[in-house]
């Protein structure tokens, strides 16, 4: 299995969380993606380092090219120890405002993604892993080749909408794979997060050439709240081509399996030629800001159903958040991956 990392993800590390109004320890640290490297190395996988260079004109599908250009500059302005968190968020007026404190609330939905020096560079090189893995998966299958790669992405993506960052994630690494993508076939997005994968379903809200599908905790019980219910179909062209399956505290593999299946089903009458699977692993037994009660076990059994579509791949890193276990689960997976 092809698998990129980016070396320098330590450089963003987000001193807390802002909950209620208090800081918490933060859950989205680098010892996550070391962890994942070190068990994903000790089974004999390779690991490359990431080459590409994301280059934001390619990604203008994905990304408001303000919100860009907003994060960059912002980052760059911070010194090496600084940091900014939103206080003000945007306000339903449709005014803009150029103020430094209201842009940081209109490109934000949440107090647990601030923005420090490096950020946004080290955003950059994880978006360009799942980019390079799936020019990698792209070329083969061009030779004929069905293959899988893995990209070992921190921070997250898929809460990072068009122009909004929130849930850890800034740029939105599996939908910036999905879009590369879809310049070439049909491409469904599966995302397995234990969150639901609001920025993805929203970047392709309107699309028929990407069919997005999540799996997650009722909304209605977790984050991120205000998306990821059963009644969002899409919209417009894209109408039919979204698909949530919303689920309940505790669920065990076998009730996963059952959705899964019924999922990939739909996923199937779509007829995609690439899948971009986002994989959280906070769907655990024993996440800490979880709450279903899947086994190690199970993703190696998940990963199987995944692969039998036999499509061309990419697995892009989401949550997951036990820092002891997340590597096994990793693995676990991967392992049942392999075509
Ligand atoms: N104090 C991803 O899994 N809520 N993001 C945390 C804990 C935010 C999760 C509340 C969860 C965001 C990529
Ligand atoms: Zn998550």
């Amino acid at each position: 299995m092809y698998i990129v990392h980016s070396p320098t993800h330590q450089r963003h590390q987000p001193p807390y969380e802002i909950f209620n109004g208090e800081q918490t320890p933060h859950n989205e640290v680098p010892a996550r993606a070391d962890q994942i490297a070190n068990a994903l190395t000790a089974a004999g996988y390779g690991l490359e380092p990431v080459r590409l260079e994301l280059d934001l004109a390619e990604i203008e599908n994905v990304h408001d090219s303000n919100y860009l250009q907003f994060l960059k500059l912002t980052c760059e302005e911070l010194k090496e120890s600084e940091y900014r968190y939103p206080s003000v968020f945007r306000y339903r007026s449709g005014r803009e405002s150029g103020n430094p404190l209201a842009q940081l609330g209109n490109y934000s939905f949440d107090m647990y993604t601030p923005l420090l020096h490096d950020t946004f560079e080290v955003a950059s090189q994880s978006a360009a892993c799942a980019l390079q893995v799936a020019q990698t998966v792209l070329q083969a299958a061009q030779g004929g080749e069905v293959t899988a790669g893995y990209a070992l992405c921190r921070p997250p993506g898929h809460h990072a909408d068009f122009n909004q960052m929130g849930g850890y994630c800034y740029l939105n690494n599996a939908a910036i794979a999905a879009d590369f993508l879809s310049a070439h076939g049909r491409v469904a997005t599966l995302d397995v997060d234990f969150h639901h994968g609001n920025g993805t379903q929203h970047i392709f809200y309107e699309s028929d050439r990407v069919f997005t599908a999540s799996i997650h905790a009722d909304p209605d019980w977790k984050f991120p709240f205000f998306s990821g219910y059963g009644d969002e179909r899409g919209r417009g062209k894209g109408r039919g081509y979204n698909l949530n399956r919303p689920l309940q505290h505790g669920v065990t593999d076998d009730e996963y399996q059952q959705v899964l299946e019924e999922v990939l089903g739909h996923i199937s009458s779509f007829r995609p030629e690439f899948l971009v699977v986002s994989l959280g692993v906070d769907t655990h037994e024993s996440d800490p800001i979880g709450g279903f009660r899947l086994t190690t076990a199970y993703y190696t059994r998940m990963a199987k159903t995944i692969a039998s579509m036999n499509l061309p791949g990419v697995i892009v890193q989401e949550g997951g958040y036990n820092t002891k276990l997340l590597g096994t689960n990793v693995v676990a997976f991967l392992d049942g991956f392999k075509h």
